[in-house]
């Protein structure tokens, strides 16, 4: 198998929590900066985005949850969700109230910070997110499909504390800032979170090389 992605992509990294986890050698292909309309990578994938994993006959899939639910699918061991219908529903709901009400509107939130725009209706809905994901965080055993999302929103939970001038973001919501011990503490997770920094490093780099935005 082949997984088209780059160290500081959230939604690839969670990707990758599923592969060490469950131990599974893949090949990594990181497409250079500007991928997302080289015609060579739309024709692997049309939707120009990462993660994409290949399967050893072609196979593309897309989008990072399916490609971690196939993932564990087709390797269910270490399983990454309950047997328990009710009980993988839930833990399948609050994934995607952190995917969503968490991840994707903090993805606005930097955007707008960067490029100086009104962030405010933005904030308040990543607040409220928050709000859900610490009532819904619960301390789990082992790896799920939650924190294969919550990795790199923590991650860049911390990101948006540091670069978006909004320190003790996290202060009302100790879980949230408590989770960053299970981790340190879990090798996968922990691994996920090195390429994270690593990636970022890389990236801040080739910004401080571009224009500023007008
Ligand atoms: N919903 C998608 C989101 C994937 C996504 O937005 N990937 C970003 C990198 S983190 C990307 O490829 N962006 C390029 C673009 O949108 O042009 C998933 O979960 O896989």
């Amino acid at each position: 198998m082949k997984l088209y992605s780059r160290p500081l992509s959230p939604y690839s990294a969670r990707v990758r929590v599923a592969l060490y986890h469950k131990g599974i050698d893949v090949e990594y292909v990181v497409p250079e900066m500007g991928w997302s309309k080289d015609p060579g990578f739309l024709a692997v994938s049309a939707l120009g985005r990462i993660p994409v994993l290949v399967l050893d006959d072609g196979t593309t899939l897309v989008e990072s949850g399916p490609i971690v639910e196939y993932l564990d699918d087709a390797r269910p061991e270490p399983a990454m969700r309950p047997a328990d219908p009710a009980a993988r529903a839930r833990l399948r709901a609050f994934t995607q109230i952190v995917e969503h009400d968490v991840m994707a509107t903090m993805m606005t939130v930097f955007g707008q910070v960067y490029a100086k725009q009104d962030h405010a209706a933005a904030m308040a809905r990543l607040t409220e997110g928050l709000r859900h994901t610490e009532r819904m965080l619960e301390e789990t055993p082992g790896v799920t499909i939650a924190d294969a999302m919550l990795v790199p929103t923590r991650f860049n939970l911390d990101s948006l504390q540091r670069f978006a001038g909004m320190p003790g973001l996290l202060d009302p919501f100790p879980k949230i800032e408590a989770y960053r011990k299970k981790i340190d503490a879990t090798p996968a997770l922990a691994r996920v979170w090195r390429e994270l920094e690593e990636g970022l490093v890389a990236f801040m780099a080739w910004l401080a090389k571009q224009p500023a935005p007008q």
